[in-house]
Formats: C-alpha cells, structure tokens, sequence
C-alpha cells in the first residue's frame, strides 16, 4: 500500500511511534511518504520504500504567524496526487487532523478519494486540544477522521469525556521494537563510562515540558542519593531545563546529575540504567516509560493518565499519587537496595514489554489501512 504520514519530527513521542511506524511498514514492502515540515529525527533512509516530503513556510510581513495549516494541506494534495497515496495516516490532531480534512475536501473537488487515519496522542487532547482556543476544530476533525485511534484506554476515556465524538474510537497501545533493544543489550554497555561500580545510575528522558515534572524528578533522585550511591541522567531539552539546573545546584548534587541534552543514542544510554523515572502530571501512555523497560529499566512513575496500563505497579515498578516524591524514592530504594530485587524488576520489565512489541501492534495498523482501502473501492 502507498501509505502517507503527517507527524511531528521531533523527539516528542508522537513523532517517534510515527517514524517507527513509518520506517516498519517501509520495511514490510509499503511505499510510506513522511509529509512534515522537517526531517524526524528518528528517520533513517535505509529503505527504499520510504519518502519525505518537506513542507515549507513562506515569510510574508503581515503573518504574524505563518499559516502552517495551508502549506501543510497544500502539501499534502500535493503528495496524494501524484504518488497517489492509499490512505493518510496523521499523528496528533492539532493541526494534522484539520490539515488533512481540508486535504481531503481539495482532493475531493479532483475526484480523487483518499481516507484520513488521526491517532490522537495525548496533549492534542488534554492539554491542548480541549482549550476553548481549539476545542471546536479538533472535534470537528475527530469527528470527520475515517477511523480514529488513541495509543491507550485512558486517552479514549478522557477524549469520550472531554469532547462529543461520533466514531468509536480504536485503541492501539505503542509499541516497542524489541529486538533494537536486546541488540543494544548485547552489546557492550560502557557503564563505567557514568558511574563508579557500585554506583546505581536513574534517569530520565523527556522534553522537559511542565507537565513532565523535572522538578520532581530531582527531589526523588536527591532522597534517593542521601541512601545509595548514585548518579542522574538527564536527557532531553525544553523549557524546565534552566528551572532543573538551578535546583541541582541548591540541592548541591550537581557533581552526580548530568544533562545529556536530546539524543538519539537513547537506547544505548538506558542500556545502564537501573531505575526511570516519570513523574509527570499526566501521560497519555508514556512511550519513554516503555522504552526504558524494554532496556530492563524498572519504572517509578506517577500513577496518572495511562501509566497504569503500561507500568505495573510492584511488577515493573511502581506508581504513585501525583507529586509524592516521599513514596517515589522510597519505592526506588526498595529496588536500588537489593541486587536480586533490581534484577527481578528488570526481568519484569523486559517481559512485560513483550505485549507492545511491534510485531504485534503493526498488523493492527495495517488492518486498518486495508479497511480504508476496501472502503475506497465500494
Ligand atoms: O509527552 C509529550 O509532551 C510529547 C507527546 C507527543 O505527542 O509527542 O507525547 C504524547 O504522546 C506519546 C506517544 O503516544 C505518549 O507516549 C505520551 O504519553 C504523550 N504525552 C502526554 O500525554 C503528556
């Protein structure tokens, strides 16, 4: 099939499930064509079957703001057209959803006829997207997507809850390629490189985004490091960033707290991590949370938003009520403490992560193009 992606390019997670995705279906003989407005960072052209399609923003004096929307259904007609695509798959609703609508209307008015999968991710729902500012245009593009997904139970319950949509919505969970991360277990991981010996190294992976809380993350690690030696991974860049470095230097941990900025070497860096940590506000899944575990990294987190249905608590770590640094340490501790407990956390997690492998989760999106193509054809 000739499938089309609209993602976000970047390290946030929508853009990563929708590079994997794009690069796995690539890899099974689709032809995928990425249409953003950069390069994502996850992307890499090892497979001829995958095509990237660059939207460009014009300056003109009177935009205050340069209408992404238009360059971007522009775009897409573009695409659609002519490499003639069987279905366009958008991540994140804001503004690919509506972009994708107003695609599809243009491409009606030339007879052609292509079907919009939306896969709602998260903020583009509740943080975002039910803002009074963009509430009644992401409902109206839910509600005129073919088919609409959120990557777990909680994101369909709070979308149900926060909006009126017609369709039902499917739940497809991310996913994980397993075999990247027993490959990058297999090799050798350069621990010493971080810590000494008997040091146990925590860490965290985000955009550094209020919601995700870095603060905490800090407070946890500082209980944590007043009992066992030990060291923080920071990695990720945003707008906390400078907040995080200052309290580091109050709480005097700085000589064991490293901020790595973004990295796309994330699989190697959690190759030595014994404990995760996310204590974010809410998380619609927590993609960052499910790779760590795939690199046998037990996961503290908060027990909010969908978390819960990818972190078992007192299996692949815990969870905890929003905020309760206090318990989050103590639970990380509890791990930290004893080698046999660490290691049957991080068995724990590496099974459980079997249940979102790829291989698994792909089908189900095919399945699904299949659907639109059938409906196409009627
Ligand atoms: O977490 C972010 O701020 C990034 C955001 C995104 O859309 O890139 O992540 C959301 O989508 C991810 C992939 O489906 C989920 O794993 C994250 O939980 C979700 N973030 C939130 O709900 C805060």
């Amino acid at each position: 099939m000739k499938i089309g992606i609209v993602c976000y390019p970047t390290f946030g997670g929508s853009g990563v499930v929708a590079t994997e995705l794009g690069m796995a279906l690539a890899d099974k003989g689709h032809e995928v064509h990425f249409i953003t407005y950069n390069q994502p960072v996850r992307l890499d052209f090892i497979s001829h079957h995958l095509h990237f399609h660059q939207v460009l923003l014009e300056e003109y004096p009177l935009f205050q703001y340069q209408p992404y929307e238009l360059a971007l259904s522009s775009k897409i007609v573009e695409v659609v057209e002519k490499y003639q695509l069987d279905v366009l798959h958008v991540h994140y609703a804001i503004p690919h959803a509506y972009a994708a609508y107003m695609a599809k209307q243009m491409l009606i008015e030339k007879g052609i006829s292509v079907k919009v999968v939306t896969t709602l991710h998260g903020t583009d729902i509740t943080l975002v997207g039910s803002h009074p500012t963009y509430k009644t245009a992401v409902e109206f593009s839910i509600n005129n997507s073919d088919v609409v997904t959120a990557v777990s139970n909680d994101l369909k319950k709070t979308t149900n809850r926060l909006f009126i949509i017609k369709n039902n919505i499917q739940v497809i969970y991310n996913f994980i390629d397993t075999q990247k991360y027993d490959k990058a277990h297999q090799q050798k991981c350069n621990r010493a490189a971080i810590a000494k010996p008997d040091e146990r190294i925590l860490t965290h992976v985000s955009n550094f985004r209020p919601v995700k809380r870095v603060e905490d993350v800090i407070k946890v690690f500082y209980e944590v490091h007043k009992e066992i030696p030990s060291k923080l991974l920071l990695i990720g860049e945003g707008p906390e960033r400078s907040k995080a470095e200052n309290l580091v230097n109050k709480l005097k941990i700085s000589n064991d707290v490293l901020f790595l900025g973004n990295s796309s070497e994330v699989t190697k860096i959690l190759c030595y991590s014994d404990i995760f940590l996310l204590p974010s506000q809410t998380e619609s899944f927590g993609l960052a949370a499910l790779e760590a575990m795939a690199a046998r990294t037990p996961v503290i987190s908060t027990n909010t938003g969908g978390l819960p249905e990818v972190n078992i608590h007192g299996k692949t770590g815990y969870l905890s009520d929003l905020g309760d640094v206090t318990e989050m340490a103590n639970n990380a501790i509890s791990i930290l403490k004893n080698q046999e407990t660490l290691e049957m956390f991080k068995q724990n997690a590496k099974e459980h992560t079997k249940r979102f492998s790829l291989d698994n989760i792909l089908p189900i999106y095919e399945d699904i193009y299949k659907s639109c193509y059938k409906k196409q054809d009627l």
